[in-house]
């Protein structure tokens, strides 16, 4: 792959619904497509996954954009790729900033699988021809509303519900969705928002059937909760404190956790991904796709990845309509069942509507080889 052009699109798009989590509430979501033309040219896709606010991890929309356009895409035009494992090992000498680098990498896969004719699924390893999800249920302003929430997606077919936690919107709500809902698979999310001293009051989640507990320490513990996971039942699943191969393997090693959220833009993209994808299966940790509010760019990447055999737990890859009333690509993420049907077209397997991009777009940097 020589490449010959690389478009960043900046976009605005607003969620139907706001989403709220233990550290803030997400209504217009700010982002990058990354367009990128080879000299024969094919295109290639990729989407930027970090916030406008260093909330979640501290990467930002401006941290993407300065990486991107200073540091990263400068490597990437220095020489051809012959394949896209390369781009990490290019980008190693850049520290951190895992989603700028996925951003520029995930449109690398996505133009070389285009290349090949095949499907991104099936160049990364792909198995599966249809991926189980699940959904992310934010905080609700009432148990009441919360209970109607997870009613609606229960009906629309969705294998398990995930609901955001934070204290004073924990246990006992919890409890009354487990009491609606007996036999549904439920697990939470708290984001980081716990610390040890409340192992006493975590440690009642064990009565409630729960598949995990996403992330209740600190964004960048692997320490204190391996103490945490020692004493409850309740699988803890990590998601902020694993932003590499190395972070995973660590926490696997320390009992940090017992099941892993990938997310291919925390980890720094798709090679490093599936490093951990194969790592994870050696040792029999289930694995699962996370999310980003993506847009279908992401979210086309995302199913790919689930594709791999060691995803066995329902991902957050819900369908577009859940966050979009138009998503920029055609045809929209549809759920069936609570599935979605792994495309087998060449690359994401979905195509970018050039006339929706541009309605959301506030910004474009172009930059030539
Ligand atoms: O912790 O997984 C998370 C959304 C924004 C930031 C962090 C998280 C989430 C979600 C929703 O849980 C995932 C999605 O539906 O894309
Ligand atoms: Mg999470």
């Amino acid at each position: 792959i020589t490449i010959d052009k690389i478009i960043l699109h900046k976009l605005v798009m607003s969620l139907k619904d706001p989403f709220e989590t233990s550290f803030g509430t997400f209504q217009d979501k700010e982002f990058f497509i990354v367009e990128m033309i080879d000299k024969d040219g094919f295109t290639g896709f990729g989407e930027s996954v970090a916030f406008s606010s260093p909330w979640y991890t501290e990467e930002t929309v401006k941290t993407n954009e300065h990486m991107m356009v200073d540091f990263l895409i400068p490597l990437l035009l220095k020489e051809p790729i012959e394949h896209p494992d390369e781009v990490s090992k290019r980008f190693q000498i850049i520290r951190r900033n895992p989603m700028a680098k996925s951003a520029l990498e995930g449109a690398v896969w996505d133009l070389y699988a285009k290349r090949k004719g095949w499907s991104l699924a099936k160049v990364l390893g792909g198995t599966r021809s249809q991926i189980d999800v699940g959904i992310s249920i934010g905080i609700q302003p009432s148990v009441r509303s919360l209970l109607q929430v997870v009613e609606r997606y229960v009906l629309e077919g969705y294998k398990r519900m995930k609901i955001k936690i934070k204290p004073g919107w924990d246990v006992e709500v919890l409890k009354e969705v487990r009491r609606e809902f007996p036999t549904i698979q439920l697990m939470a999310d708290a984001n980081s928002a716990y610390t040890l001293e409340d192992i006493h009051h975590l440690k009642k989640l064990d009565d409630l059937n729960l598949m995990m507990i996403e992330q209740p320490l600190g964004h960048d513990d692997i320490v204190d909760h391996a103490k945490l996971q020692a004493a409850i039942e309740t699988p803890i699943c990590l998601d902020e404190s694993i932003n590499s191969f190395d972070d995973a393997r660590r926490a696997i090693e320390l009992g940090s956790c017992k099941i892993i959220n990938v997310k291919i833009g925390r980890v720094g993209g798709l090679t490093e991904s599936k490093k951990i994808h194969d790592y994870c299966k050696l040792q029999g940790v289930d694995v699962w796709c996370g999310g980003m509010l993506e847009a279908g760019v992401g979210r086309a990447h995302n199913i790919a990845l689930t594709s791999l055999d060691q995803f066995t737990l329902p991902g957050d890859t819900a369908a577009s309509e859940r966050y979009w009333d138009q998503d920029i690509i055609e045809p929209a993420v549809t759920v069936e069942n609570g599935i979605i049907h792994v495309p087998e077209k060449p690359g994401i397997g979905y195509e970018v509507n050039r006339k929706v991009l541009e309605s959301f777009r506030v910004d474009k940097i172009t930059v030539s080889n």
